[in-house]
């Protein structure tokens, strides 16, 4: 019966043959990968210097589940990001300045320095800032959804959630009501093997995380989340469906944590074994390979494009530093909507 199941659903989602993808888009996965890296090394070091007033979290190995879902987004479209997803900040729009201004706590920065560990929201790029307890984004990513229907903009909504915060409560109402409501509701189940020390194997029994869109009766795949042609591909699949009234769509991207929880954490309960399986499968370096063997990538491209990177890191950087902290007669302003 399971395997029915899974089969009728699977049927009705294929990935398009046709979904595209040119050599000057290639070049913007790869660029959009690289900063998403080498911006959150840049916190990281700044973070050894005191300079970071919150935490500091890597996403290394969750580049390409990051970029390509949130390629697969138009400007009206709504971004609900976790913790691992910084890149795609940027992909929807956020300058490398405003997200530096905002880890170093400025006043200047769009949370006003009132943040410094990631729950970065900018609402004129239809950002909403990522919310601590896990799970609690995807009722509010429903809400979206569903004011978003209601006003027939055709927006829709993409929100993650780790493999561990799919185990809470409100991943099932969210998803209870997202389907029988039919919202425009991409949710990616960002599955890097653990959660914080927990491994998955004490997390679920399932095959397959994506499996319990069965439950619901959505659509639901789980995608090789290193490859961010395939995540581009499979998200945009959902984003066309979504758009069309057919409701929501779960996708698990599996992938790897490659550090840490944050900075603070060593990893060292990973299994050497396992951290090397997943280092083959580094998303930037496998991409690049790629690229180069396409001839989309040279010696000389791939240098402008880290030295273009490296440059805007060091101006944001610069400013953000040189900037002022919050006054305390600020804490109180815009608590409340006026
Ligand atoms: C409801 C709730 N419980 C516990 C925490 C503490 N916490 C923050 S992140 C985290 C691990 C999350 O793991 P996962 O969902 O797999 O995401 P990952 O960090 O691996 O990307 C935990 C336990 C929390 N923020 N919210
Ligand atoms: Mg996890």
């Amino acid at each position: 019966m399971k395997n029915k199941t899974t089969k009728k659903i699977s049927k009705t989602y294929l990935i398009k043959k046709n979904n595209h993808i040119s050599s000057n888009m290639k070049l913007q996965f790869y660029y959009h990968m690289q900063l998403m890296r080498k911006f959150e090394e840049t916190v990281f070091k700044l973070y050894r210097q005191g300079k970071v007033v919150g935490g500091a979290y890597s996403s290394e190995g969750n580049e390409a589940t990051a970029i390509g879902s949130a390629f697969a987004l138009e400007k009206n479209d709504y971004l609900f990001p976790m913790h691992r997803d910084i890149g795609a900040h940027f992909v929807k729009g956020q300058s490398v300045k405003n997200l530096m201004l905002n880890y170093l706590g400025k006043s200047q920065s769009p949370a006003r320095g009132h943040d410094g560990t990631g729950h970065y929201a900018d609402m004129k790029l239809k950002i909403f800032g990522n919310i601590s307890p896990l799970g609690a984004m995807i009722p509010l990513a429903n809400g979206v959804a569903l004011a978003s229907k209601m006003k027939k903009e055709k927006s829709v909504v993409l929100n993650y959630i780790g493999d561990g915060g799919s185990s809470i409560g409100d991943f099932h109402e969210a998803l209870v009501m997202a389907s029988v409501m039919k919202l425009p509701l991409i949710l990616i189940i960002e599955n890097n093997q653990y959660a914080y020390s927990t491994h998955i194997s004490k997390q679920f029994i399932v095959e397959k995380l994506s499996d319990r869109a069965i439950g619901y009766g959505i659509n639901g795949i789980t995608i090789d989340g290193t490859d961010v042609e395939l995540v581009y591909k499979t998200t945009k699949d959902a984003v066309e469906n979504a758009r069309k009234g057919n409701g929501p769509t779960l996708i698990e991207s599996v992938t790897m944590r490659m550090q840490g929880h944050a900075i603070h954490d060593d990893a060292s309960y990973v299994p050497k074994k396992l951290m090397d399986y997943w280092k083959k499968k580094d998303p930037i370096v496998v991409y690049e390979k790629k690229l180069f063997a396409e001839k989309i990538l040279s010696d000389k491209k791939k240098n402008e494009i880290l030295s273009e990177i490296q440059r805007q890191l060091d101006e944001a950087s610069d400013v953000a530093l040189n900037s002022p902290f919050p006054v305390w007669e600020d804490a109180n302003e815009k608590v409340f909507a006026e």
